[in-house]
């Protein structure tokens, strides 16, 4: 049996670096194609959930369903180019994940999308740590800290890292997807918020991830994207940036909010907002040679129904971004959506966006 060992790590290690060289090459693959479109001057168009859910259905038995519906296709006949999907709830070993989308189904549907030709991002709203609370739980300001080496919850937060990177690793070699850990992270929603941890802390977190990822789980195939609330300053932008070797692409969150405003004041604010940060991303993707995205977008409701060619459009049009992603819409939430259905009064206007040179759909 002895004379048999050698023999098998030689096995286990040509495997191992067969799988390397399988996701280097998935991940370059995709890196090129975020880099491609912006050359091109186009931008693919994600949305959150796409194939879990829409605005009035739900896939329910999974296992069995096809997966091919889509709000989207509904409305315009095509599949967004990107799907997002969620892993909160993941770090405890859920079946399902914090909006109720079992893990199968989004590994399933990530899976056929990749196989279609599509791009699958990842976000993660995972729970409070410390607390127990969920990601907007931010009454301590010491969760951060106690999850970094020393913390007395860096153990146990280990486990919540090895089980998300288990999860993306379980795509396989060749499925590279764009992961985004720790948004939103200058604004203070979140417990790794501005205000809720110092800048070499959410620096140290966002180090602490990719390593676990890399160096526990031999995960390679990942595009590591960087994406801050977008009402924030460059400063700020840059105080928190984890390094050019730890992040591969740029990206903002902005979205249109209405409240008590007017259409045309609400669309001032996040034309005045998304092109401000667009603006500085764009130099700063480029000094830093990095691709750039609209990583999260949306006016909710859409009760402007001129909102994609008259607000998105001429937000996004004139900067070098990969993507954007609109996020989810809601089978249960009547009025949390941020993009159209079959049905939907102002749909049109959609399918006009989607019928745009510049924009991607499949
Ligand atoms: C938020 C809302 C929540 C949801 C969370 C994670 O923006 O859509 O309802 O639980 O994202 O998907």
């Amino acid at each position: 049996m002895k004379r048999f060992i050698p023999l098998l790590l030689v096995i286990l290690t040509a495997c191992n670096s067969g799988d390397n060289k399988r996701m280097d090459a998935a991940k370059e693959q995709l890196m090129q194609r975020l880099m491609g479109y912006a050359e091109k001057g186009q931008i693919a168009y994600g949305h959150q959930d796409d194939l879990a859910y829409g605005h009035s259905w739900l896939v329910t038995d999974w296992e069995n369903d096809p997966l091919e519906r889509s709000d989207i296709k509904d409305v315009c006949g095509h599949y967004p180019a990107l799907v997002g999907f969620d892993l909160g709830g993941i770090e405890l070993g859920d079946e399902a994940n914090l909006d109720g989308v079992p893990f199968g189904l989004i590994r399933k549907a990530a899976l056929l999308h990749l196989e279609r030709g599509g791009m699958v991002t990842f976000s993660w709203h995972p729970r409070n740590p410390l607390t127990g609370g969920d990601s907007w739980d931010i009454s301590s300001d010491q969760v951060v800290k106690s999850i970094l080496p020393g913390g007395d919850k860096h153990d146990e937060f280990t486990l919540w890292l090895g089980r998300a990177a288990d999860f993306i690793r379980s795509l396989g070699p060749d499925a590279a997807v764009i992961f985004r850990p720790w948004h939103e992270n200058v604004g203070s929603w979140f417990w790794w918020g501005g205000r809720l941890c110092t800048a070499a802390q959410y620096r140290d977190l966002f180090r602490l991830t990719r390593a676990y990822f890399e160096k526990e789980r031999g995960i390679r195939n990942i595009v590591w994207c960087y994406s801050p609330n977008g009402n924030c300053r460059p400063e700020e932008y840059m105080e928190r940036y984890p390094g050019d070797d730890l992040v591969d692409l740029l990206g903002v969150d902005s979205y249109e909010y209405l409240g008590n405003r007017s259409i045309e004041e609400a669309r001032e604010g996040f034309l005045a907002e998304a092109m401000g940060a667009l603006g500085w991303l764009a130099t700063t993707g480029s000094e830093h040679r990095k691709p750039i995205c609209l990583s999260e977008t949306g006016m909710e409701g859409l009760s402007d129904y001129t909102w994609w060619t008259q607000s998105l459009y001429p937000a996004i049009k004139d900067y070098p971004i990969s993507y954007v992603l609109t996020w989810r819409n809601a089978h249960d939430k009547p009025g949390h959506f941020f993009a159209p259905w079959e049905g939907f009064e102002g749909a049109a206007d959609f399918k006009e966006f989607s019928e745009l040179e510049q924009i991607v759909v499949l």
